[in-house]
């Protein structure tokens, strides 16, 4: 390889989620405890289930398990949005999905950048939780100006990162040296800066108004609020994590624990308390502090199809009608049982999500079906189910790569002080997100669609079977 070749989007990429790692390891240390809670946690899980660890092996899944995370940010106007896309782009993450987040009653709107093919998926899943800040949310007109002229003052990338983005999209690629000054440069937008842009009063006044758009508007830029490590089960992470004097929220968001783990469940805690430098504070003094960062878990499971995720969000909706957490999360036991009892009617074995199509699946021919074929014993007209019950054709759970705005909402409301489950209603605005993206999102469940029908039309060809859905 010559040395100007250009390095690949995907190891740019974990070349920043590493450097990324280190950073938030030294800036946060609990984050470094919780690492190892789940790294011990997966060894143990894997040796204790042969059978998972086979499963994992045999999608690929098994190396990126400990590569795995994901990190959250967010943004105060649409001119940062549009240059982060262009950002994450260099590495091959791009914005999947929409989430309205004004469900929890927080301002914002989001995305999440990610790999989306399988080869890119594999070699490292690293996806970044992106909000932007609705400061049209804000009811407070003069509040709404003074926010909207602090923003207007900063820049968030450094003029390294600026021009090498435009040189990789100029170029098509970045050379070794321009890749690691560009995980350099672009690191110094994540990183924590004690120095805040405005002074204390007017960081209380925003603060008051609510206290994410301070933590947008107040600072040089968008801080990584959290790193979230993927466990293999996080009911132990959670029953785990007190033991290491770490405090997690109330409960587990998302559905409850099962045998075939669906979606996503994640649980988060409150990090650090930072101490913070306003403007026109004396040097020697700090005066104030400011939360931010938090660490957080995740354990992932299948993707549904728009029918699964249709019964997930009913049986979710139905939990929170019935059992509201309160403030101190007091009554979060409550919770877990009218979850559990509820989602007793979401089937529980891989067999009757795939028949009754609820979830994604990635087919692949067995070594019967391969040598059945060989020897022309394969019918080409057998239906898909024949296949499989046959032992001709397999079908692995294609994990959930992305996110969960009810979820999402827990964890924002959990870090922004309080248990307490709110459900407001929601203002969406798709549209608007995407002209400031410059871009439209991808639509996930069509990603995950793509994902099984192409799995699925190469098994049959090399099975030499008509596509029979039934
Ligand atoms: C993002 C919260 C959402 C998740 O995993 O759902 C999130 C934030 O607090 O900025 O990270
Ligand atoms: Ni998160």
């Amino acid at each position: 390889m010559s040395t100007d070749a250009f390095v690949h989007p995907d190891e740019i990429r974990s070349m920043f989620s590493s450097a990324m790692s280190d950073m938030y390891r030294s800036e946060v240390p609990q984050y470094g405890t919780l690492m190892e809670l789940v790294y011990e946690i997966n060894q143990n899980k894997l040796e204790a289930n042969p059978k998972l660890a086979d499963s994992l092996e045999y999608n690929g899944e098994l190396e990126r398990i400990d590569l795995e995370r994901h990190g959250a940010i967010r943004l105060g106007k649409p001119e940062e949005l549009f240059n982060m896309r262009r950002l994450f782009a260099v590495m091959g993450m791009h914005p999947v999905g929409y989430y309205d987040l004004s469900v929890a009653g927080v301002p914002v709107h989001s995305t999440a950048f990610r790999p989306i093919d399988e080869e890119a998926l594999k070699r490292n899943p690293f996806r970044v939780f992106t909000s932007l800040l609705r400061l049209e949310l804000i009811e407070d007109e003069d509040l709404r100006h003074q926010a909207e002229s602090i923003l207007a003052k900063r820049n968030i990338f450094t003029a390294d990162a600026t021009k090498l983005i435009y040189l990789a999209e100029k170029n098509g690629g970045l050379t070794r040296i321009q890749a690691e000054q560009f995980v350099a440069e672009a690191l110094e937008t994540f990183r924590w800066h004690s120095d805040a842009t405005v002074t204390l009063e007017t960081y209380q006044k925003l603060h008051d108004a609510h206290r994410l758009i301070a933590d947008v508007v107040c600072f040089k830029g968008p801080h990584i609020n959290h790193l979230t490590p993927r466990t293999l089960d996080i009911d132990a992470v959670q029953q785990d994590m007190p033991k290491r004097g770490i405090t997690p929220k109330a409960i587990v968001e998302g559905p409850p624990a099962r045998s075939c783990p669906i979606l996503l469940r994640q649980t988060s805690f409150k990090a650090l308390e930072e101490r913070v430098n306003f403007i026109g504070d004396r040097r020697d003094e700090t005066l104030g502090t400011h939360t931010a960062r938090f660490g957080e878990i995740e354990q992932r499971g299948i993707a549904l199809t728009a029918e699964g995720r249709k019964l997930y969000d009913t049986l979710l909706a139905a939990t929170r009608h019935a059992v509201q957490i309160n403030a101190g999360g007091s009554n979060a036991r409550d919770y877990e049982t009218e979850l559990a009892d509820r989602f007793r009617a979401f089937p529980d074995d891989y067999e009757t999500l795939r028949v009754e199509k609820l979830a994604f699946f990635r087919y692949s021919p067995t070594k019967a079906g391969l040598s059945a074929a060989k020897k022309g014993d394969l019918d080409p007209a057998t239906p898909v189910n024949e296949l499989v019950d046959q032992g001709y054709l397999r079908a692995d759970p294609i994990i959930y790569e992305d996110f969960l705005p009810v979820s999402a909402a827990g964890i924002f409301q959990s870090n922004l002080g309080s248990d307490e489950q709110k459900n407001y209603s929601e203002q969406s605005n798709q549209d608007v997100f995407e002209q400031c993206l410059g871009a439209p999102v991808s639509d996930e469940l069509a990603l995950y669609a793509g994902l099984e029908h192409a799995s699925l039309a190469d098994a049959l060809k090399t099975l030499g079977v008509r596509k029979n859905v039934a």
